[in-house]
């Protein structure tokens, strides 16, 4: 048996029942057969892809926290500090009730090549909680999110591992986080990142992961002859990635017709109220079935529906495995000629696949998201100088790295034979620096 089938086999024995762990690890290594196959003895000798795979260190604790009524509530509280060979752990927190080990698991996984790809010195983690946020009060938010601290700011600090926000997790959840860091380490640095302004923050953090996925996608467009101006969009999600790469995709001159929530959707023909969409979102943290008041002429659907609307370009921003096989069969068959990933991955193996096969462009999150948390290891960099940058500078350098990603994976792809698959470019430019930084750290 191969090594990489070998170590497949071996992941999915090792950690059961975390499917989403084993796709995560399955797509990654599948890709990177070509160089694996021509480096097997030395990996294999070192156990290379049993150390990749095996995250450095795992905590799990208990988060206990009292509602508005004075009932008592005990949440799972997780972080998983994967790889720390390029530098400090870094990655969001999820606050969802569907978060289990195994999520924490796929998505510490992916951002350890996520954040190899940025050019940054920045290792990767995630954590986070089955905890819902939704309809809890701010009193609420605030007790579990200082409870949850009072745990994990045992295990982090601005040189160690560097949470920041995912589902779930904003501005307002990263301040009662901070304020609880600071008031049991009598500390104040750059422990979270996607900070307010006020204390500590970036500009950009807060556009960068929707903007960078908009920076990524044109700049793959044009590599191949097509301009987005003019296009039409189709957006799943409204949250903070959403939100954001709406905004620059409407800047850029697309169209965006469409976006989703856990309980329905919305088609705008005209083109998305981006005002209201925000109004409705990040200001009531309100259902999308608000959007009619707003629009009377735009439609909101139960359920999910977003890929059925004929698009050029899709953008998947909402959650993982959200976008099937059927779904790649009909944004093919309505024309679709790019989809990029703005969600960790929301598009199935199966999708995935159909969508290579049949020509479309396909940017994956661990490239196209990656705006995000590089412009949090930007952050990283202001806290440490104790400056502050520009707009326009963090605007520069996020475009930058954007750029940089799409080339250094499509340069990757053609070395090794695939040219314009960017899934197979991507996995092989982040695993490279990785091997090297672990090579040259000893076995570790
Ligand atoms: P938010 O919490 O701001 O928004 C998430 C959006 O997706 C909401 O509209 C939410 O709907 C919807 N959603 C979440 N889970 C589900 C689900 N199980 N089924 C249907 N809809 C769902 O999160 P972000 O925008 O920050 O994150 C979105 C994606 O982008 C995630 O995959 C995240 O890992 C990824 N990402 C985020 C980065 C960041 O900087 N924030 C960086 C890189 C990637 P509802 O409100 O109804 O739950
Ligand atoms: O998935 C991701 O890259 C994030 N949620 C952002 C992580 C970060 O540290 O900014």
């Amino acid at each position: 048996m191969s090594y990489v089938d070998e170590v497949i086999e071996a992941v999915v024995k090792k950690n059961p029942a975390e499917p989403e762990f084993h796709q995560a690890v399955k797509e990654v290594l599948e890709s990177l057969r070509v160089v694996i196959e021509a480096n097997e003895e030395k990996f294999r000798k070192d156990a290379l892809l049993e150390r990749l795979t095996e995250p450095e260190r795992v905590f799990q604790f208990r988060v206990p926290w009292v509602d508005d009524n004075g009932q008592v509530h005990v949440n799972k509280g997780y972080r998983v500090q994967f790889n720390g060979s390029i530098g400090p752990y870094k990655g969001g927190l999820r606050f969802h009730p569907s978060v289990n080990l195994g999520i924490i698991k796929f998505l510490g996984f992916e951002q350890v090549f996520k954040n190899s790809l940025t050019g940054l010195p920045i290792g990767g983690g995630k954590g986070g909680s089955d905890f819902d946020p939704k309809g809890k009060s701010d009193r609420e938010i605030m007790a579990f999110c200082q409870s949850f601290m009072t745990e994990l700011c045992k295990y982090i600090g601005a040189d160690t591992d560097v949470p920041a926000g995912d589902i779930g997790v904003g501005a307002r959840e990263i301040g009662y986080m901070f304020g609880q860091y600071k008031r049991i380490r009598s500390v104040y640095e750059g422990v979270l990142t996607g900070k307010g302004l006020s204390y500590g923050g970036s500009l950009v953090r807060t556009e960068a992961t929707g903007y960078g996925l908009l920076y990524f996608t044109k700049e793959m467009l044009a590599m191949n002859g097509v301009d987005i101006a003019g296009k039409t969009v189709a957006i799943s999600g409204a949250g903070n990635v959403a939100i954001y790469a709406a905004e620059k995709a409407m800047q850029m001159g697309a169209k965006v017709v469409t976006a989703s929530d856990s309980t329905g959707w919305i088609y705008d023909a005209e083109g998305i109220d981006l005002a209201a969409l925000k109004e409705i979102k990040e200001v009531k943290r309100a259902r999308l079935s608000e959007y009619k008041a707003y629009r009377p002429n735009a439609e909101y659907h139960e359920g999910k529906g977003v890929w059925s609307v004929k698009c050029d370009i899709a953008l998947p921003c909402a959650t993982q495995n959200e976008l099937h096989l059927e779904d790649a069969k009909t944004l093919v068959a309505n024309g679709c000629i790019a989809v990029a990933e703005g969600a960790n991955m929301p598009t199935t193996l199966e999708a995935t696949e159909y969508l290579l096969e049949n020509g479309v462009l396909f940017a994956p999150g661990k490239a196209s998201n990656a705006g995000g948390v590089a412009t949090s290891a930007l952050e990283m960099s202001q806290n440490s100088e104790r400056l502050s940058w520009t707009f326009e500078e963090v605007d520069e350098k996020l475009q930058n790295i954007m750029v940089n990603i799409c080339h250094n994976a499509a340069a990757a792809a053609e070395k090794y034979g695939v040219k314009g698959n960017y899934v197979v470019g991507a996995n092989i430019a982040g695993f490279e620096k990785v091997v090297d930084a672990m090579n040259a750290q000893g076995i570790c």
